[in-house]
């Protein structure tokens, strides 16, 4: 697919630069000066593991595609564009990537934040119901945080105080142990910028490209819904993998 699509833009190009399609055939494919994103890392949204539909009453079909479709696609696409002139020759991981992300434009750094954090938000969530379950992460949050209860109040409150727009965050410290905080923008923990550090586990956006279709300046109510959507499953197995 890639390389059709460089080689049809190659053809294109040498069309209205006058170059024959006959000559186009004798050139060797080396000498293509088309198809350098083949030498940087790119990245692509994931399939949402739902519908647009699946998470409501919390959040509204239209919400969640122009979230999905527009929002994220964009940090996506504008990641690949920055990736294209900062990453080339590299073979980097986003996650590696933040640790230098100050070495970095500020396009990289909302961008490569903004297509990290969002990967990780639809796949935190799932149609509202499915309350926290015994087990590991349980056992975490009751040991740091005294119970469930007290936790959703340390979390609120860190989405509830972050001024304008970001992301409040359940993550593991480099102690590997359970905090709640909240970073700017398109921030997060695993950044050598941000105030907190750590692995994210659970993330969530209080930009409110993520609310006001429904909720309009009601921050506090969207936050609070929210809780009914976390896919504690997809939390628990982030914690034991990076614990
Ligand atoms: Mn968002």
């Amino acid at each position: 697919m890639k390389k059709n699509t460089s080689r049809r833009k190659f053809i294109a190009t040498s069309i209205q630069a006058g170059i024959t399609a006959g000559v186009l055939s004798t050139i060797p494919k080396g000498l293509m000066a088309f198809g350098t994103h083949d030498d940087h890392p790119t990245f692509k949204q994931s399939t949402l593991p739902y519908s647009y539909q699946a998470l409501e009453p919390v959040i509204d079909a239209m919400t969640m595609e122009i979230h999905y479709t527009k929002h994220a696609a964009a940090y996506t696409k504008n990641l690949n564009d920055a990736a294209a002139v900062e990453l080339k020759g590299k073979d980097i991981s986003l996650e590696n990537l933040f640790t230098n992300i100050s070495g970095y434009s500020a396009k990289m750094r909302n961008n490569g934040g903004g297509h990290y954090n969002h990967e990780l938000f639809w796949k935190s969530m799932q149609a509202p119901g499915t309350a926290l379950h015994d087990g590991a992460l349980k056992n975490a949050i009751n040991k740091t945080f005294t119970d469930y209860d007290n936790f959703k109040i340390k979390m609120t409150e860190a989405a509830m105080t972050r001024f304008g727009s970001g992301w409040a965050w359940l993550y593991l410290d480099e102690k590997k142990a359970l905090q709640i905080g909240s970073t700017p923008n398109q921030d997060n923990p695993l950044m050598d910028v941000s105030p907190i550090k750590g692995m994210p586990l659970l993330g969530l956006d209080v930009w409110e490209h993520a609310y006001y279709l429904k909720y309009q300046n009601r921050r506090a109510e969207y936050v609070s819904n929210w809780f009914n959507l976390v896919n504690w499953k997809f939390v628990e197995e982030r914690l034991e993998k990076n614990s």
